[in-house]
């Protein structure tokens, strides 16, 4: 099969929309929709149902990348969208009061999928927060998944992000290189 869907997922600010922007070899298709309700992070617009985007590896394979909302409120999309996923890319802000909070609520809220499949964790704005560190996430994470990756990533980065991704490739399949 050529073809595959991964899913971004995370809280709202993460970067999520702009990873994917990042990633994609085609114009993404983005449901952004001006946000009254998040003075907090200081951003115009916030998605309300999916971004989509498709990443072009050697060898004609097609990553098909899908972003949820990071809203609660909107999580009914959350379910659909991992549905046929082969893992997912969890992006984290460090830049919010309480990204530990963030870490367990989405590792909680997608147990079922990741338990099936596999994650990566990218922790972006460390530019602004320097802290939690990288290894303070891994020591936050249960027994079973201390192997997980949690890279440093600027979500604006074409080149992290796509670090990113290969190493959840990676981990899902050793010959399945980006
Ligand atoms: N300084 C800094 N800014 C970043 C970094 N990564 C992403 N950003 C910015 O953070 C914002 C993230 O916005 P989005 O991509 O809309 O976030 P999202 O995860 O899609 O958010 P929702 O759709 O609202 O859930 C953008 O303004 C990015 O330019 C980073 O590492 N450092
Ligand atoms: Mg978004």
């Amino acid at each position: 099969m050529n073809d595959h869907k991964i899913i971004f997922t995370g809280p709202v600010g993460a970067g999520k929309t702009t990873a994917i922007s990042a990633l994609s070899d085609t114009e993404i298709i983005s449901t952004n929709e001006a946000a009254t309700d998040m003075t907090q992070d200081r951003k115009k617009e916030t998605t309300v149902a999916m971004d989509y985007g498709i990443m072009k590896l050697d060898g004609g394979e097609r990553i098909h990348l899908y972003g949820t909302p990071g809203q609660e409120r909107f999580n009914f999309m959350w379910e659909i969208l991992v549905e046929g996923g082969i893992g997912l890319v969890l992006l984290l802000n460090n830049n919010r009061p309480d990204p530990f909070r963030d870490l367990r609520f989405f590792m909680d809220a997608f147990a079922d999928f990741i338990a099936d499949t596999t994650v990566a964790i990218g922790i972006t704005r460390m530019d602004e927060a320097r802290r939690p560190s990288i290894a303070d996430y891994h020591a936050q994470l249960e027994e079973q998944y201390r192997h997980i990756p949690i890279f440093e990533v600027d979500a604006r980065d074409q080149g992290d992000v796509s670090l990113l991704v290969e190493a959840l490739l990676y981990s899902l399949d050793p010959g399945l290189e980006a």
